[in-house]
């Protein structure tokens, strides 16, 4: 499981916001974006670029920083 950081979410509809965002990533399976940890996690079906989600965080407006 990778784990990163998520800056700008507010509510619960960003965080609906950031899942969607990121469970469209290839690769990417079981997306759990916390509001209160301010981040996200998620399973690997195959090896996913983590370029690629934070590329879908920022297009969705919000800005994905270091992995945890
Ligand atoms: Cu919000």
């Amino acid at each position: 499981m990778k784990t990163i950081e998520i800056k700008g979410m507010s509510c619960q509809h960003c965080v609906m916001t950031v899942t969607k965002a990121i469970s469209a990533v290839p690769g990417v399976a079981k997306v759990s974006v916390s509001l209160e940890k301010a981040q996200a996690s998620f399973e690997e079906t195959s090896p996913v670029d983590l370029q690629a989600v934070r590329q879908a965080v920022k297009k969705a407006g919000f800005e994905a920083g270091a992995e945890k």
